[in-house]
């Protein structure tokens, strides 16, 4: 390998590394869910937020795991949205 081929695959490394890194994931326990369209009214309001990349709910568990881009959003946003359709949640630490 040349000397600039290896220079440009490190360079790529790198920078899919601060790609990938650049998401952060948030864990939020929902009040008042009870049922799958419940589930489906909160993913909704949490894949409204610019930002958001993924969303996952349990309804067993009552949570939302949500991947978001911290440069666009933060979890008081994700709160926030959450709450205007009808479901508080605090955010685990
Ligand atoms: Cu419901």
């Amino acid at each position: 390998m040349s000397m600039l081929a290896r220079f440009g695959l490190a360079m790529f490394l790198s920078m899919s590394y601060a790609f990938a890194s650049a998401s952060q994931i948030a864990v939020m326990d929902l009040q008042n869910i009870q049922c799958y369209g419940c589930m489906l009214t909160v993913k909704k309001a949490l894949q409204n937020v610019p930002g958001v990349e993924d969303t996952k709910l349990d309804l067993d568990q009552k949570t939302a795991t949500v991947k978001f881009d911290p440069a666009k959003t933060n979890t008081e946003t994700l709160v926030k949205a959450t709450k205007n359709a009808g479901f508080p949640a605090t955010v685990r630490k």
